[in-house]
């Protein structure tokens, strides 16, 4: 794969401070009323997340030729989703992790209660930004409603929700092909899809917005597709999972694949769009 790790590895961190900065900007201090609560949000939020959703919504913005300032509260409010997520997916009734991005999990350090309240507080955070002064004179309300409803939708029951649940609903089952399929596009490819989407919405994107779907759509799948194999070369099992059902080389050859489709995808968005395929070959080529 073609990457320029020196100039990727600069561009991530780039950006990935920009969202940072915003982000604890954005969220009430740890000291604010209900103190435990902003303690609870804030612990999780910054507990050294990669930021790939943000990071390729704010390139989106830039494939279409958009100031990716103009996106940045969006690619936050995206964070906050996902930070959400981890945190529920954590908690005993889900998955029962203990560890979460090097750190004992939110409800290990907070309780369950406090965990279940921290996640639906960063969801909520996450539409009350797009709604509020943020973005207010930089995006016009008819834009703010389309992120609005491409974020609450691919959250939610149609999205990540519905995978969510079709993952742990599972119970022993053997699964089939399109059962993981479905369960990779949706737990994880919807939100990864609509940060292209509302990056590219954003950016004042319209020609370009069904090729980068289609980029997303694929990097989103590609992604829990290399998740898959990097969990079946550790211990995890695998039965739910790419490698559970087509092997370990299968997969990545999958991967491998759609990281090709997807650069073909965005190919008539040139040099605009070099970020995005760099970002493609990061998510395909990630060791954790
Ligand atoms: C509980 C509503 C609800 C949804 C959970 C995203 C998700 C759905 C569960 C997380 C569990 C998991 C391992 C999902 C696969 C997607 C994935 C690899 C998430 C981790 O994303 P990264 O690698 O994490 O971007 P960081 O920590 O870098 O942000």
């Amino acid at each position: 794969m073609d990457i320029d790790q020196q100039v990727l590895s600069r561009y991530i961190t780039k950006r990935r401070t920009a969202v940072n900065r915003f982000l604890r900007a954005y969220l009430p201090a740890a000291s604010c009323n209900p103190s435990l609560l902003h303690k609870a949000m804030r612990y999780s939020l910054f507990a050294g997340g990669k930021r790939i959703r943000p990071i390729l919504c704010l390139a989106a913005c830039e494939a279409v030729g958009g100031k990716p300032e103009i996106a940045l509260p969006a690619a936050a409010a995206i964070e906050l989703v996902h930070t959400y997520s981890l945190i529920h997916d954590d908690l005993p009734a889900m998955d029962n992790d203990d560890y979460r991005r090097g750190k004992p999990t939110n409800h290990k350090m907070f309780g369950d209660a406090t965990a279940i309240l921290a996640g639906d507080a960063l969801l909520t955070a996450a539409f009350t930004l797009i709604a509020g002064q943020e973005m207010a004179n930089s995006v016009t309300h008819k834009t703010r409603l389309s992120v609005i409803s491409e974020l609450g939708t691919a959250a939610g029951s149609l999205g990540m929700v519905g995978g969510q649940l079709a993952d742990i609903a599972h119970n022993g089952q053997k699964p089939t092909f399109k059962q993981v399929q479905y369960i990779h596009t949706h737990k994880t490819g919807a939100l990864i899809r609509a940060s292209i989407r509302i990056g590219a919405l954003l950016g004042g994107g319209v020609t370009e917005m069904a090729a980068l779907t289609r980029y997303g759509e694929k990097i989103g799948l590609a992604f829990q597709i290399v998740d898959d194999v990097l969990d079946a070369k550790g211990t995890h099992n695998t039965d739910w999972t790419y490698p559970g059902v087509i092997g370990l080389r299968a997969s990545e050859a999958e991967a491998g694949r759609l990281y090709q489709e997807a650069l073909h995808d965005i190919k008539p968005l040139g040099p605009a769009a070099e970020p995005l395929r760099q970002l493609a070959a990061f998510v395909v080529e990630r060791k954790k």
